[in-house]
């Protein structure tokens, strides 16, 4: 029944990047087609701040902190799902993260005695970090079979969740997306000038949380070749466990003034507005969803054929894909790109067009809202 409008557990990290940002926005399109939807985690989802009198917070909330040496956040949830289940009556719950999410969302249904059905979204790090860890390989496809439904967010963490967890569970790829009205081309103001960039310079601009995975220093060593040839500056948005070394770095390599570190920011889209150029030189990445942000609003990309993301970039088309750790033919790239204003222009409208045909988030959200009501139908 298509008309009835669903009670939906959401399970996430609100603040963990990509997967916060896919699991928040998702959730507020539901919202907006009538679907009732809960989120049950740790905190308030950081960009699910405008509130819709369809969503609802479940925070988790963890006692005897003293006692534990570890407190029990797993099981604190699982409590709080079964609670929620049962209270709100929900439709099914979809869970993002094999582990520990769905293994909490396994535990509150035997709690609840429910029969709610479970969709698990894989977004990476649980498969191809924690995957690798034999004392947690067990747990992920334990996580993965107890779920009804599984998704991976690209066919590249589709077939590494095979290879290297064996799942017997059929596991369907949906793309991620992002808000188009909110990344859009839009008027930057006076920002270029405000952080103290020439009106000429080129701008590369690099967003993530700073964990090594990113592979930030290969992006500065990147950029201290293409700093040799044109005026350009270096936006690194974010913050995380490798800022600290990273500025030390800019330093050393004589960068300071040409390296921008802006921390965390709220205005994304303006500062895509001010940039030519995205990197993301990872070593991991299952999607990339910045890079679909930086297209969005009209930036291509330089990026590394790994992972999902040669699933974005179509090399020489809105962007370009170099092997991992090699970063002159990273600055190669960027400078033939940077030199050339028609092919720039030309890689810019690709990159907008490939946000609006592959990754259009209505045609995304709609793969969903159909797993939610075939997930909905089992209870
Ligand atoms: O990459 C991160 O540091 C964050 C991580 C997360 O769990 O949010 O991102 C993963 O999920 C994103 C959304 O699906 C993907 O766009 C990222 O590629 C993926 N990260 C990795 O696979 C390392």
């Amino acid at each position: 029944d298509y008309m009835k409008k669903l009670k939906v557990g959401v399970i996430c990290y609100p603040t963990l990047g990509g997967s916060g940002v896919v699991a928040t926005e998702l959730g507020m399109k539901m919202a907006e087609r009538g679907h009732e939807m809960h989120y049950i985690s740790s905190g308030r989802p950081f960009r699910l701040m405008d509130v819709h009198p369809n969503i609802h917070f479940h925070e988790v909330i963890i006692d005897g902190y003293a006692v534990f040496k570890y407190p029990p956040y797993d099981i604190a949830l699982a409590n709080r799902i079964a609670h929620v289940i049962q209270k709100e009556k929900l439709d099914l719950l979809h869970v993002h993260y094999a582990v520990p999410h769905a293994i909490s969302a396994a535990l509150a249904k035997d709690m609840a005695k429910s029969d709610i059905g479970v969709i698990t979204t894989l977004h990476g790090t649980d498969v191809t970090i924690l995957g690798h860890d034999p004392a947690l390989k067990n747990t992920v496809r334990y996580g993965i079979e107890k779920s009804d439904i599984a998704t991976a967010v690209s066919e590249s963490l589709r077939q590494e969740t095979f290879s290297l967890i064996e799942p017997e569970k059929e596991i369907l790829t949906i793309y991620n997306f992002i808000d188009e009205e909110k990344y859009k081309p839009v008027h930057p103001g006076s920002l270029k000038k405000d952080l103290g960039i020439n009106e000429n310079d080129k701008v590369i601009i690099h967003v993530s949380n700073f964990r090594s995975v990113k592979r930030i220093s290969d992006i500065i060593d990147s950029f201290k070749t293409i700093r040799k040839e044109i005026n350009s500056k270096l936006l690194l948005v974010g913050t995380g466990p490798e800022k600290i070394e990273m500025m030390e770095k800019a330093k050393r390599e004589g960068l300071a003034n040409d390296i921008i570190f802006t921390d965390k920011r709220d205005d994304l889209p303006e500062l895509l507005a001010i940039s030519d150029l995205m990197f993301l030189l990872s070593e991991k990445e299952a999607f990339g969803l910045v890079l679909l942000e930086g297209f969005a609003c009209g930036v291509p990309a330089i990026a590394t054929n790994i992972g999902g993301i040669p699933e974005v970039i179509e090399d020489g088309e809105n962007g370009y894909l170099v092997e991992l750790g090699d970063v002159e033919s990273a600055a190669d790239k960027a400078l033939w790109l940077l030199q050339d204003p028609v092919k720039h222009k030309l890689f810019q409208e690709n990159a907008m067009r490939t946000v609006h045909q592959k990754f259009d988030s209505a045609s995304i959200v709609a793969q969903y809202e159909e797993l939610y009501y075939k997930v909905a139908e089992l209870k």
